[in-house]
């Protein structure tokens, strides 16, 4: 199964990259040119989707150009200005980066938001290429898809392969406020249905089959996009019979995970969160025949998925199914456990261990850590430059969490008790009952959020930060 199909985890940042076989892109330019990086407007916007035959308004962000987002080079500084053309308060985060701690974009964290019509600036080295996004981090904002791509080329990318970008997200017309109010009343009114007290806590939760599906996916969305479309009207990119493609997937989504499948071709996982691991027998080829083969994302636990398709030649396009033939599992850790680092973190023992117990109560649609509900008078995780950090994550909760820290790479280096030299990332997913172990470097100072990246429980309280200078 995993020959032919990758696992994107993480609603939020699991960006992987598939290397395999076809064509076409621009050469990484060369070394660092400095402040001659010419300065890239990006602009926070409302526009128009029209999904499932319906108009709907969401954000965006783009240079003016129309251009999603950024695409640049490693060794070129990120020199950007953000325009804030929306109607209230917004703030981009890099996800992936490591800015300096005052431009990572988090409201209250490293900054203030940027007011309607105000502009921020940013002016940061980019050290490392990969396959990165840049989202919202204000308010519930990034349900209304005030994402885009970050693409940062290096020596991996080859100059002889098509590039292709695939943003997913899932999509809702409901007003994201009201998505979590109904989240909320719905919890206290399963409550009030006679749930035992017992049955109240997370932890009880996926034993009970009832409440099964909704452990994996609390939000009923209406549809899941793949570059805003549909499999109703899927995007189309022509590809060459027995080319190069290197697909980058970036999962926007702000409260799915799904699971890649490539049908009938081949790939090979080259990267997770922009950094490489070594490869997996995960391959993508593209055959000299021409022929469409469309690229799926499957939600997890469920039938309904979103994809583009690859037209390779002159081949005929077939509509393919919204609904899958039978739902997708739930992610597991397998696929985490098989990835290895290329580059994995020095060998060294932790000058420091934090304990990071996820929790909640579903039935009030609280989350926490450490039962500690994210508040502004929450003390960060206290840690000294130069330390390597150890973070032990315990689910004690009956909902995955993709754990995600600000600013910093760590690596996987537990599960379960079992050690290994796992992918340098940062995004891990936390399954219910599980324990992850991750460590990382403290060298970039500051203030930094460490957070669950699904939207409704980070901005229920599953949020801490650490700092140290
Ligand atoms: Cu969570």
């Amino acid at each position: 199964m995993l020959s032919r199909r990758a696992v994107i985890t993480g609603a939020l940042a699991a960006s992987a990259g598939l290397r395999t076989i076809a064509q076409a892109q621009n050469p990484p330019a060369g070394g660092p040119n400095g402040n001659a990086t010419p300065r890239t407007i990006l602009q926070l916007q409302r526009r128009n989707i029209v999904v499932n035959g319906k108009t709907a308004s969401v954000y965006g962000i783009r240079q003016p150009d129309g251009t999603f987002g950024i695409t640049t080079d490693v060794g070129k500084r990120f020199r950007v200005r953000v325009e804030n053309g929306i109607d209230e308060p917004s703030l981009i985060h890099w996800h992936g980066m490591t800015p300096p701690w005052q431009q990572d974009g988090v409201p209250g964290i490293s900054g203030p938001p940027i007011p309607p019509g105000g502009t921020a600036d940013y002016d940061f080295p980019l050290r490392f290429g990969g396959t990165f996004w840049m989202h919202s981090h204000q308010g519930l904002q990034e349900q209304l898809l005030m994402a885009a791509p970050l693409i940062i080329h290096d020596q991996r990318d080859r100059a002889d392969q098509q590039e292709i970008v695939v943003m997913l997200a899932d999509f809702s017309f409901t007003p994201p406020d009201q998505i979590f109010a109904d989240l909320r009343k719905r919890s206290a009114m399963s409550q009030i249905a006679g749930a035992s007290p017992r049955m109240a806590t997370m932890t009880g939760m996926a034993q009970n089959g009832a409440d099964a599906a909704r452990d994996l996916n609390d939000v009923k969305y209406d549809a899941f996009l793949a570059n805003y479309r549909t499999l109703a009207d899927p995007e189309v990119v022509k590809v060459e019979p027995g080319g190069q493609l290197l697909l980058r997937i970036i999962n926007a989504s702000s409260m799915t995970n799904f699971h890649i499948e490539l049908g009938q071709l081949r790939g090979t996982l080259i990267a997770v969160d922009g950094f490489p691991i070594l490869p997996l027998d995960i391959r993508l080829a593209l055959p000299r025949v021409s022929a469409a083969y469309p690229i799926l994302a499957l939600v997890e636990g469920e039938r309904r998925q979103t994809g583009i398709v690859l037209a390779a030649g002159p081949a005929e396009i077939a509509r393919v199914a919204e609904m899958a033939e039978r739902p997708s599992p739930a992610l597991t850790l397998d696929f985490e456990r098989g990835l290895r680092a290329a580059k994995p973190l020095r060998p060294r023992k932790p000058d420091r261990v934090h304990t990071i117990n996820l929790t909640g109560d579903m039935m009030r649609y609280i989350w926490s850590i450490n039962n500690i509900v994210w508040n502004k008078d929450v003390p960060p995780l206290p840690i000294a430059a130069g330390e390597r950090v150890e973070l032990v994550m315990i689910n004690r909760t009956g909902m995955s969490h993709p754990m995600h820290l600000h600013g910093h790479q760590f690596q996987v280096v537990e599960i379960d008790g079992k050690r290994f030299p796992g992918a340098v990332r940062d995004v891990v997913l936390v399954p219910p009952g599980r324990r992850v172990v991750v460590v990382f470097d403290a060298n970039n100072p500051g203030l930094w959020a460490f957070h669950c990246h699904l939207l409704y429980h980070l901005d229920a309280g599953m949020f801490t930060t650490l700092r140290y200078v």
